[in-house]
């Protein structure tokens, strides 16, 4: 939109005076946020009113993406990036005398998602706004966000996330747009006079889903959509009847906080309710607005696709059977063929524990309707297949089995196309995770390889990196992510290497600046900066990397005068606070951290910044000053990754095994340009056919891993006596589920290549220069195109290849 900066200034200071009834002067940093929060909402109002009415008016097939978790950043800057606004008020509030990027850090993070899955999501909603695509988010306004993590003496202790304390801005509360979700009681089917059938219920928990809509900024478009987040509140009928305590503590808690669990299933009754709630009342938005559209909801797969962000929002499924036939009088065959063109599920893990199933008695008892609907969902399918691949198979891919309903066994019988994240994932979901259901179901099986918003991750992340390709290629790859393949062509441009040498020196210093006020520590932005940033977990193998900090820190102590460049590890991780290895694994690196930092031998050549409270505002900060992407999981068990993608567009290169995404991110960068090492996924699965892993002969045949291994028991860590003993028995006692003795001498090896290249910055930064060249191949805008072309049938804005 166009907004001169004296208009803006006016604006402003309007805004300002009608909101504090004073001046700017005595306004805190939150109050001016808030001030500009109003204004870009303004800006963007007609935006937001078009969007919808052209959908409308339009007829158009329209995208509902449900999710249990967004994770979306802060918004003031993506909002004013995307209506290009950014420089008018960058440059307005200077003249006033304000820091915009001081202001905008006032703003919360939302942290209503634990990490990747809710990421992703966060990244495809941008994209599809940016692209033209008539998308809508569905989630959980969570009062609550995921913990914030601060360390006490080296130990996680998580504090509640009460994001909503100053309001939110962002948000319209839409009360007249609520719905009644019922659970438990009675239900039973009772014959009407013209011989149907009609749901009655008795008794049933009923509680009001109330949306909260947020806009989504398209980028440069004027295409707003619309993330619809719905909070639980007692319904109108609660005055008359007078609700219990008790009853109404039961609606309350349902809405109240994110599990911040992100690999296993919780199995409590609450998560159940939660995943129903959000459903229901988005299947029951949609429902309602094409029934009165269209007199009848036969057209529905024409204008509806719903997809479903692994498995938590399966019960669309019967959710979508049960308002066709109970309340628009369908047929079950004819509801069951609208609901599987209607439906489709993305898979985003293949650790067996993270596969959600609930105990039939529990389903049955919270949800009677959705349970008996289930059944028959079940009964047919049973039916359909037993004949033509038999009795075994059929009984392990029903959706009801041992006394369980099986959300994923669900989600790909009620569902048109399933799809992994990654080429490895998608291979891995036939051949393993789902490979009875890919007997049943071949054609509905496809690979989406995950992307990033580039907008977020480096437009908006990396400033300075985005003005010197605009000076290299112009600013068409900032709507065009695959251009900025043209970058290769400047791969011995001397000048250019040099410039990204010190783009990335400004953003370490901008993170060191970071790291001394928040952890004390002094690094030197001359060092290799060595990050990794995800969510804690022993399959992610954060304890390769503390290995790797042991093997230099003690070759330093061994022979202080050989040369390497220095070094900062950098961690960001939380661990679930359950996950009590995870946690074990969080006090050694502190303790690590304060040995090393601490060590006058060590000096300035080594040091480790754990930051605490890991998410996308920090994301923000770290990525852009990273040289070395740590992406080391054990192969065949991280789906995709997605900070790899982020690290890559930021010119670091991937330290990698050969998993998820990696594998396509070396192919596209090139493996000159990349560091992997390690056993691939055939050979872990080797390993577990044969039985022949033994963790202890690693340990006894390399002496460097010995040493190494033994200072977590030896005391050469202070403070670590019970996380020691306990992380070298998950080695050597119980054999090393994740194989971090076997891949330790790849690692160390591509590690000492990485000092030893990094010392050379012109052929550095011609790896860092191929990555980010060959980054647009993972922006979100491709891999929403392509959910949009093969899965959704929806028009989009063309990119160019
Ligand atoms: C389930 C039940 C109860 C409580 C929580 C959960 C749960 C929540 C989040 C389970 C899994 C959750 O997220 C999984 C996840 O984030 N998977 C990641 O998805 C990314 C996007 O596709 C991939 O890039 C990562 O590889 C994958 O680990």
């Amino acid at each position: 939109m166009k907004l001169t900066q004296a208009q803006f200034k006016q604006d402003f200071l309007a805004e300002i005076k009608t909101l504090y009834a004073t001046d700017l002067s005595d306004t805190s940093k939150f109050g001016q946020f808030l001030a500009l929060g109003h204004l870009v909402r303004r800006y963007d109002g007609p935006n937001w009113t078009h969007t919808s009415d052209q959908y409308r008016e339009q007829d158009r097939k329209q995208v509902y993406y449900f999710s249990i978790e967004f994770l979306p950043g802060r918004l003031l800057k993506s909002n004013l990036l995307n209506l290009g606004l950014l420089d008018t008020v960058r440059q307005g509030l200077k003249d006033l005398g304000l820091d915009f990027d001081e202001i905008s850090t006032a703003e919360p993070d939302p942290g209503l998602g634990n990490g990747g899955l809710g990421r992703l999501a966060a990244c495809y909603m941008d994209s599809m706004a940016s692209l033209g695509i008539a998308g809508n988010g569905n989630g959980i306004r969570y009062r609550y966000g995921l913990f914030k993590q601060v360390f006490m003496d080296g130990y996680q202790v998580e504090l509640p996330d009460d994001w909503l304390r100053n309001g939110n801005v962002w948000e319209i509360r839409r009360e007249n747009k609520a719905c009644l979700v019922r659970f438990g009681g009675n239900v039973w089917m009772a014959p009407q006079p013209d011989g149907s059938l009609k749901a009655m219920y008795e008794n049933t928990d009923d509680v009001w889903a109330v949306p909260y809509d947020t806009g989504l900024v398209g980028y440069r478009n004027d295409v707003t959509n619309t993330l619809r987040l719905w909070s639980a509140e007692l319904p109108p009928s609660a005055d008359k009847t007078g609700f219990s305590q008790a009853r109404r503590d039961r609606i309350d808690e349902i809405t109240q906080v994110l599990y911040p669990d992100d690999s296993n299933s919780a199995g409590q009754a609450l998560r159940l309710r939660q995943e129903y709630f959000f459903s229901s009342a988005g299947v029951q938005s949609i429902v309602r607005h094409y029934g009165l559209r269209h007199q009848g909801v036969k057209a529905l797969a024409k204008k509806v696709a719903i997809h479903i962000n692994d498995t938590h929002p399966t019960l669309v499924i019967p959710e979508l059977m049960r308002l066709l036939m109970d309340e628009h009088h369908c047929s079950w065959e004819v509801a069951w063929a609208l609901t599987t063109q209607v439906m489709s599920y993305t898979n985003h893990t293949i650790m067996q524990e993270a596969l959600e199933t609930w105990p039939i008695d529990m389903f049955k008892g919270l949800l009677p309707r959705i349970y008996q609907i289930v059944v028959e969902i079940d009964r047919r399918y049973r039916e359909a297949q037993t004949p033509i691949f038999g009795e075994d198979l059929v009984n392990r891919t029903a959706p009801l089995g041992n006394g369980q309903v099986r959300m994923a066994f669900l989600a790909v019988i009620g569902s048109h196309s399933v799809n992994g994240v990654a080429p490895l994932h998608t291979q891995l979901l036939k051949e393993d995770v789902l490979r009875d259901l890919y007997q049943v179901y071949p054609e509905r099986f496809n690979n989406k390889t995950n992307g990033i918003a580039t907008r977020r991750w480096q437009q908006l992340a990396n400033e300075p990196l985005s003005s010197l390709i605009d000076s290299k290629i112009g600013p068409t790859w900032r709507r065009q992510p695959n251009q900025l393949k043209t970058l290769t062509a400047y791969q011995s441009d001397a000048k250019f290497l040099k410039q990204l040498t010190a783009v990335k020196t400004t953003n370490k210093a901008a993170l060191g600046a970071y790291i001394k006020s928040e952890l004390g520590i002094t690094v030197r932005t001359d060092a290799i900066f060595d990050v990794q940033i995800k969510r804690l977990h022993a399959y992610k193998r954060q304890l390769l990397h503390v290995f790797e900090i042991i093997r230099e820190y003690l070759a330093i102590k061994d022979e202080p005068k050989t040369v390497t460049p220095p070094r900062v590890h950098i961690f960001g991780a939380k661990a679930a606070p359950s996950y009590h290895y995870a946690k074990s694994i969080i006090k050694l690196i502190n303790a690590l951290a304060d040995l090393v930092n601490h060590d006058p031998a060590i000096g300035d050549r080594l040091k480790v910044a754990f930051i605490p409270n890991y998410g996308v505002s920090l994301g923000e900060l770290i990525i852009p000053a990273a040289d070395v992407s740590e992406q080391i999981s054990t192969a065949s068990k991280e789906a995709s990754g997605t900070s790899n993608m982020k690290l890559m567009a930021n010119g670091a290169v991937s330290l990698a095994t050969l998993d998820g995404a990696n594998i396509d991110i070396i192919e596209a960068a090139g493996e000159v340009n990349e560091y992997s090492f390690g056993l691939t996924a055939k050979a872990v699965y080797g390993y577990y056919e044969r039985g022949d892993y033994h963790a202890a002969d690693f340990y006894k045949s390399n002496p460097e891993l010995k040493r190494v291994l033994d200072t977590l028991i030896d005391g050469t860590i202070p403070g670590i006596s019970t996380e020691g003993q306990e992380i070298y028995d998950s080695l050597l006692r119980y054999n090393d589920e994740f194989f971090v003795l076997a891949d330790y001498e790849s690692y160390v090896q591509q590690q000492k290549q990485i000092s030893h290249d990094f010392q050379n910055q012109k052929l550095w930064q011609q790896k860092a220069l191929a990555n980010i060249a060959a980054s647009g191949v993972f922006s979100a805008d491709l891999a929403v195109a392509r959910y949009s072309d093969d899965i959704w049938q929806v028009p989009h804005t063309k990119l160019l290849n």
